[in-house]
């Protein structure tokens, strides 16, 4: 027993709290050798779990205060290669609730490594524990709360080279961006923040895009969005209506914490931008438009709240000239942001107009709809300089033939047995809520 001493061990946290089970895999460790304690990085954070409430500084004191370890550093992927690869630990701790899911495969991958050196995977039984729920459920909730999460698409755009936003319009599909977790190349991914979009927000309610579906309503999808979420919201506020409007309506979004409001520079009736010239829709002045934009940044009580400004140049085929102005003009009205629309499929305007925009302005960001110009990645984007991607539709296009296809289905068979094997088990459907 006397070279324990000499044995290292490594376990890694992304913890705002150290609870009873935390506790339990450092005493654990302890029994091993000496334990050095990774702590995730603010971005390892984000694509693994949930948003850190303390800062990684913070967290890392926070390990550093125990006695029982003796080493904290900074685990900067959600993947342990890296890290591993410095330390050669004998051993990795870990608790056995990574078997399954999308960190099964960082599990195998330990696993693999570890072998290089002769190291072994310790696994511990989790912790379920009432009190373990309990803190668990407060960091969720406070993540939850408007000052903090209305500030997070901001923190975001700090931390990640690609803000990612899905579509939600409903608790259930706040859910699916809330939960849904990846791995590919043995990193976990997840989306940043939800878009709720006019388009879907009016389609889940079968009505047509054209502002028919008032605020009230909107409030509410935000609302039930909100009760079962965490992550940021992005709200699709089409043309934000009259400036008299829009600063109440600002003011109110920003109370709930919401993080930002997207408004387009169309007037009058407002037909969806995928119509593009087929139908008759009108593009506001610059004047006009920078005038609701500043009225509407002075109505707001914090700097957390971000207005973006949607330019429909391209989309009314105003040209690259006419959009570019329009870009400065609303960056100097206030706009914290710049969504810049296509429905094309070749994503050559959108790049024109990202890398013009980018030689004079470098810090306002630049959102992006890649409906149409759907081939392009997060990252060849952000080589032109566009900071958040907004996938718009995807989930209620998914949604809507699948259950077409049941419908017809049972009507062609009449009986439900046939479309069974299609179907979420009756099992996941009532746990899939806790
Ligand atoms: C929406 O999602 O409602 C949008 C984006 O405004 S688009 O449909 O492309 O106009
Ligand atoms: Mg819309």
């Amino acid at each position: 027993m006397n070279n324990k001493n000499e044995k290292t061990i490594y376990a890694s946290f992304s913890t705002d709290v150290i609870h009873e089970g935390h506790m339990n895999i450092i005493n654990e460790a302890n029994k091993y050798g000496r334990l050095i304690v990774g702590v995730l990085s603010d971005e390892a954070c984000v694509k693994f779990d949930r948003f850190p409430s303390l800062h990684v500084d913070d967290r890392v004191k926070m390990f550093e205060e125990l006695a029982e370890v003796s080493e904290v550093v900074i685990q900067e992927e959600t993947s342990y290669t890296d890290i591993l690869n410095t330390i050669q630990p004998n051993y990795v701790i870990h608790g056995d609730n990574w078997a399954k899911g999308p960190q099964s495969v960082i599990r195998q991958n330990v696993i693999e490594q570890l072998k290089s050196w002769d190291g072994q995977l310790i696994e511990i039984p989790y912790t379920r524990s009432e009190n373990v729920k309990k803190v668990d459920d407060i960091a969720r909730e406070k993540l939850a709360m408007p000052e903090y999460r209305r500030k997070r698409l901001r923190q975001l755009l700090e931390l990640r080279p690609t803000v990612k936003a899905i579509e939600v319009h409903s608790g259930l599909t706040g859910l699916i961006a809330e939960k849904t977790v990846v791995e590919r190349d043995g990193e976990l991914d997840q989306f940043d923040a939800m878009w709720i979009s006019s388009l879907c927000d009016s389609t889940a309610k079968g009505k047509p895009d054209i502002e028919l579906v008032d605020m009230s309503s909107r409030l509410d999808t935000v609302n039930d969005v909100m009760e079962v979420t965490t992550k940021p919201i992005i709200l699709d506020g089409d043309t934000g209506g009259l400036v008299e409007h829009f600063v109440y309506n600002v003011r109110t979004l920003e109370r709930m914490g919401v993080s930002a409001v997207i408004i387009e520079d169309k007037t009058g009736l407002k037909k969806n931008s995928l119509f593009g010239t087929e139908v008759k829709q009108t593009q506001d002045s610059i004047e006009n438009f920078c005038h609701k934009i500043s009225e509407g940044k002075n109505a707001l009580r914090t700097d957390d709240f971000m207005i973006i400004a949607r330019i429909e140049s391209l989309i009314l085929e105003q040209g690259m000239e006419d959009a570019l102005e329009r870009a400065y003009a609303y960056v100097e009205a206030g706009a914290d942001g710049i969504m810049i629309h296509s429905r094309k499929e070749d994503p050559g305007e959108i790049f024109e107009f990202c890398d013009s925009f980018r030689k004079t302005n470098q810090t306002t960001p630049i959102v992006v709809v890649p409906t149409s110009f759907n081939s392009v990645t997060e990252a060849e984007f952000a080589e032109h300089g566009v900071n958040i991607v907004i996938y718009a539709n995807q989930l209620t296009r998914s949604a809507f033939p699948a259950m077409q296809e049941t419908a017809t289905k049972i009507l062609e068979c009449h009986r439900a047995k046939e479309v069974d094997d299609n179907l979420m088990s009756i099992k996941d459907i009532i746990t899939l809520i806790d």
